[in-house]
């Protein structure tokens, strides 16, 4: 694959209806050195020193943003043990902070032109080296189908550790978003075991430092590489949309998870009387149910693939069994993948099919 670098709209920054222009265009745009670097930092060495009392590390320099990862300690979702480390880490509440920065802020409600929700529910990834057995990225996906809610939605995502060209990073498809909803294909090397059909010869991505800012529109088609370095790949991301227009409750509350905000908030030091508590229930804000249809069509694809002995339905069936809502659809993915020679286990890495952003190695 040809990889190219990413358009520098900083010059843009003085102008922007241009920059506005230019996001409806490529589908993304790139700032470089938009944070503060002190304050990636500061999330960055919060979340380092959480890996590192979990055993994650092995011993080094403090200070260093690439410590090395100790293979002895690897886990993945579902195993238990991860969770615990990557909700400490989520917690933090310099993250929900970073995401929030009143330059952030500013700058999407200039790209969205008026007020803007940042959704509740950030997106911390901590990506493990893939020598390491960690489970494979997000394939080529948009974030609508997961994401739901307003379709002006715009994701940020800010790399906490350099990119560099062993990390891996995120990659994007310029002008990708101009057809709507693509349809999918079955992937085993996809975390969801779904991505978007799609077979580009190039795409942009490359070395990217702590502050630089991607914003993507939620159809603009993208994906994360494999980090075949030794050392783990922290990012960020987040979602931001009108104000005025509905979100799915599931991008608010903690739905599927084994914690509330009010132990979330537990973990800071003003509690649930921080400012960013909470802070969308003064606001307008309209939440609607999660749509299950992409998941339900997405479902019945695996099963047809299965049944057909197509073994590239693997990863997807192993999903569907564990994450259907309907019981005979999970059952017959059970059974399919026994009948494919593979045992129903959960897919390391393995998370809800259809919300690619909440994947677990986030
Ligand atoms: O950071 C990554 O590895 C992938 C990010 C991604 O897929 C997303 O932001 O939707």
């Amino acid at each position: 694959m040809d990889i190219r670098a990413f358009t520098d709209s900083s010059r843009l920054l003085r102008d922007r209806a241009a920059l506005t222009r230019r996001l409806a265009t490529d589908g993304y745009v790139f700032l470089p050195g938009f944070l503060p670097a002190r304050r990636i930092a500061a999330v960055r060495d919060a979340v380092l020193a959480l890996a590192r009392e979990a055993g994650w590390l092995l011993p080094g320099d403090p200070g260093d943003p690439h410590p090395l990862t100790n293979p002895a300690a690897a886990v993945w979702p579902p195993d238990p043990r991860y969770a615990r480390v990557h909700r400490q880490m989520w917690s933090c509440r310099a993250l929900h902070a970073l995401l929030h920065a009143p330059a952030l802020l500013t700058l999407l409600e200039s790209l969205l032109g008026g007020q803007v929700l940042v959704h509740p529910r950030k997106v911390l990834r901590v990506v493990h080296p893939r020598s390491h057995g960690a489970p494979p990225e997000s394939g080529w996906h948009q974030d609508h189908p997961g994401v739901q809610g307003s379709p002006r939605t715009l994701t940020v995502w800010t790399p906490l550790t350099p990119v560099t060209a062993d990390s891996g990073s995120l990659c994007v498809l310029p002008a990708s978003h101009g057809h709507g909803q693509l349809p999918l294909r079955l992937s085993n090397e996809a975390v969801v075991g779904w991505e978007a059909d799609v077979r580009p010869s190039s795409c942009l991505g490359g070395p990217l430092a702590p502050g630089d800012i991607l914003v993507l529109g939620t159809f603009t088609v993208h994906r994360g590489t494999p980090n075949i370095s030794r050392s783990l790949r922290i990012s960020a991301d987040c979602r931001y949309q009108p104000l005025n227009e509905p979100i799915n409750e599931g991008c608010v509350e903690l739905l599927g998870e084994p914690y509330t905000w009010d132990e979330v908030y537990r973990t800071w030091p003003r509690g649930a009387d921080d400012p960013l508590a909470y802070y969308w229930k003064h606001q307008p804000v309209r939440a609607v149910p999660y749509d299950a249809a992409p998941d339900d069509l997405r479902d019945q694809q695996a099963l047809a693939a299965g049944r057909a002995g197509d073994r590239g339905a693997l990863r997807a069936l192993r999903i569907t069994a564990r994450h259907s809502t309907d019981p005979q659809t999970a059952a017959e993915a059970r059974a399919l993948c026994r009948a494919l020679g593979t045992p129903p286990t959960p897919a390391h890495g393995c998370a809800p099919a259809h919300l690619p952003h909440h994947e677990e190695h986030s």
